[in-house]
């Protein structure tokens, strides 16, 4: 897995361009990370994934400091990058506004527990929503960005992905199996995966006696809304209290429906 410096975009697009994705090393501390792990695995409101495995929903509603990864700069620049629009003035073109084209979609933690699981392979939301009769689209409706905060090795149960597949446009088979060309999402704390939702990915396996702790950050364009079942909105009086940027990052969730919901259970 090749590494790449934390601040520098033009690299990581030419990653996510050839492979699908990019890893960007350090771009915060082992130090933060550790405390932001602590932080994930103290949260409140989990929903069950494969055995072993539990998502910790809506982290900001918990905690401000998760804002340090969901606004990292060198991050979003790549999701304005991969999810904006059209941006010239012209009649037809319908242009929103530049700084407000991309929004966060979810900041949930990913926890696999020793002897979790492996997950399934998928891609992001929505595109298994989408017609499957037909080829997917060769653009990210979506951009997830995995945050190691704990050490992401094969035996832990890094994140695995097939390079390559943004080319597939299908989504892979139903399974959690190992596949042909996968690699692991092998990154000391601190790292971040950037995938957008055309890659092929699905957690691994984790073999050690520690809990691998991730924290997955989505961007979406602005005109997208709740994706699924499992992404749960920020409170308003979290929201108010917000600096004005994420507000603007995070303002669409206040209009979430939230009729259809996935099962949450308090932590214990
Ligand atoms: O926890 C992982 O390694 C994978 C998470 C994942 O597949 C996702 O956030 O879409």
């Amino acid at each position: 897995m090749k590494l790449l410096p934390p601040d520098n975009v033009e690299q990581a697009i030419e990653a996510i361009d050839s492979d699908g994705f990019a890893v960007l090393e350090s771009a915060i501390s082992e130090a933060e990370a550790a405390e932001l792990a602590d932080l994930v695995l103290s949260s409140p409101a989990r929903v069950e994934g494969v055995s072993g495995y539990e998502f910790a929903i809506c982290l900001l509603n918990h905690e401000q400091r998760f804002l340090k990864l969901a606004m990292h700069p060198t991050v979003l620049e790549l999701a304005r990058h991969l999810l904006g629009g059209r941006t010239e003035e012209a009649p037809n073109a319908f242009a929103w506004p530049t700084e407000d084209q991309v929004r966060v979609g979810s900041v949930d933690g990913l926890i696999a527990h020793p002897g979790s699981d492996p997950g399934w392979w998928h891609m992001d939301s929505p595109m298994g929503q989408l017609n499957q009769s037909r080829p997917l689209p060769d653009f990210p409706i979506l951009v997830n960005t995995i945050w190691a905060l704990t050490p992401f090795e094969e035996r832990t149960g890094a994140t695995r992905l097939v390079p390559g597949s943004q080319h597939k446009r299908h989504l892979p088979p139903a399974t959690r199996d190992a596949l042909e060309n996968q690699v692991h999402c092998c990154a000391p704390p601190g790292s971040v995966l950037v995938v957008p939702n055309t890659v092929w990915h699905a957690a691994g396996s984790n073999g050690s006696e520690q809990p691998r702790v991730g924290v997955a950050c989505n961007y979406q364009p602005w005109w997208v809304g709740r994706l699924t079942m499992d992404i749960f909105p920020i409170d308003r009086e979290v929201w108010e209290k917000l600096p004005a940027d994420a507000q603007a990052l995070t303002k669409h969730q206040l209009e979430w429906n939230t009729d259809f919901q996935g099962e949450v259970k308090d932590h214990d």
